[in-house]
């Protein structure tokens, strides 16, 4: 039985982006929550980016405001590799039933993490694709975003571009330099179009990965932080090496992998993998 309505997978088609509730349960995300509090205990031992990831750069980074007593742990890096509770939700959850109904029958993991935005920190995205990030030889490629807290317009929700992921593969490079950002001018008219996607906590954002996105500051008092996954349909095989590796890159989530490659034409630059524990690093040097 399908997970998504009709409707709800023709929005996705159409806008490049759909919030469904309830795509884990309250014990997965009362699990996932306990094990995200404590690596934001363990991040108020460190004053900068700390533990490690599979090829050697860190997995937990931290705002550049990030202190003892203000902790802002924004990202953590594979977190299927440290937690049972967040393997479970990707192989166990309505999220991933949801992408299958959309690129399935056969999907398979590329790879995870948390974005967390705690009370009154200052990160932000820019806007960018995902799919210039991580290409695939085919773009049926989601990013799912699951709500660990609810997500209004003060902490700091996704802004989406609709219709954006039938535009054009938009450079990530200025001046020379991977900034992981698209161009300004294109930032300005994405702005101008933007839908905010919020929701209690428990949904998911299940975003195309061409789809533009950013996001703001987190203003206020109440956390913000995601369960981020990158499933592909099982015939889309990456082009470039993994900017998040991890050690259940190619799981099978559903259905099976009929060792296929299904390809489509399309032209862009090389991405590159950031030198330190996450994007953020690249995108706040533009
Ligand atoms: O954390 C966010 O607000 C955005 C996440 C995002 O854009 C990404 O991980 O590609």
């Amino acid at each position: 039985m399908a997970t998504l309505t009709r409707q709800q997978a023709a929005r996705f088609w159409a806008t490049g982006c759909v919030v469904i509730e309830d795509a884990a349960t309250s014990l997965q995300l009362a699990s996932m929550r306990a094990d995200f509090e404590g690596w934001i205990e363990e991040s108020r031992n460190h004053s900068v980016p700390f533990g490690e990831q599979m090829d050697g750069r860190t997995r937990f980074d931290v705002d550049p405001d990030h202190s003892a007593e203000h902790p802002s742990l924004r990202r953590v890096a594979s977190p299927t590799e440290l937690s049972d509770a967040y393997l479970d939700v990707l192989q166990n959850s309505r999220m991933t039933d949801a992408v299958a109904d959309l690129i399935g029958p056969d999907i398979k993991f590329h790879h995870s993490k948390i974005n967390s935005k705690l009370p009154n920190t200052a990160t932000t995205v820019k806007w960018h694709q995902d799919f210039t990030f991580d290409p695939h030889s085919n773009d049926d490629l989601i990013t799912a975003l699951l709500f660990l807290d609810d997500v209004t317009e003060e902490n700091g929700a996704l802004k989406v571009a609709p219709g954006s992921h039938r535009g054009p593969l938009l450079s990530l490079r200025h001046g020379g330099a991977f900034t992981g950002a698209v161009a300004e001018a294109h930032a300005q008219g994405f702005e101008r179009d933007t839908e905010m996607q919020k929701g209690p906590a428990g949904s998911v954002c299940l975003m195309h990965s061409r789809v533009a996105h950013a996001s703001s500051a987190n203003r206020s008092g109440r956390a913000r932080t995601l369960f981020i996954c990158a499933i592909s349909a099982a015939d889309a095989v990456p082009l470039s090496p993994y900017a998040v590796p991890s050690v259940h890159a190619g799981l099978v989530l559903r259905g099976e992998d009929r060792g296929k490659i299904r390809s489509i034409p399309f032209e862009m630059e090389t991405p590159e993998v950031p030198a330190g524990a996450s994007f953020f690093t690249q995108q706040a040097a533009m």
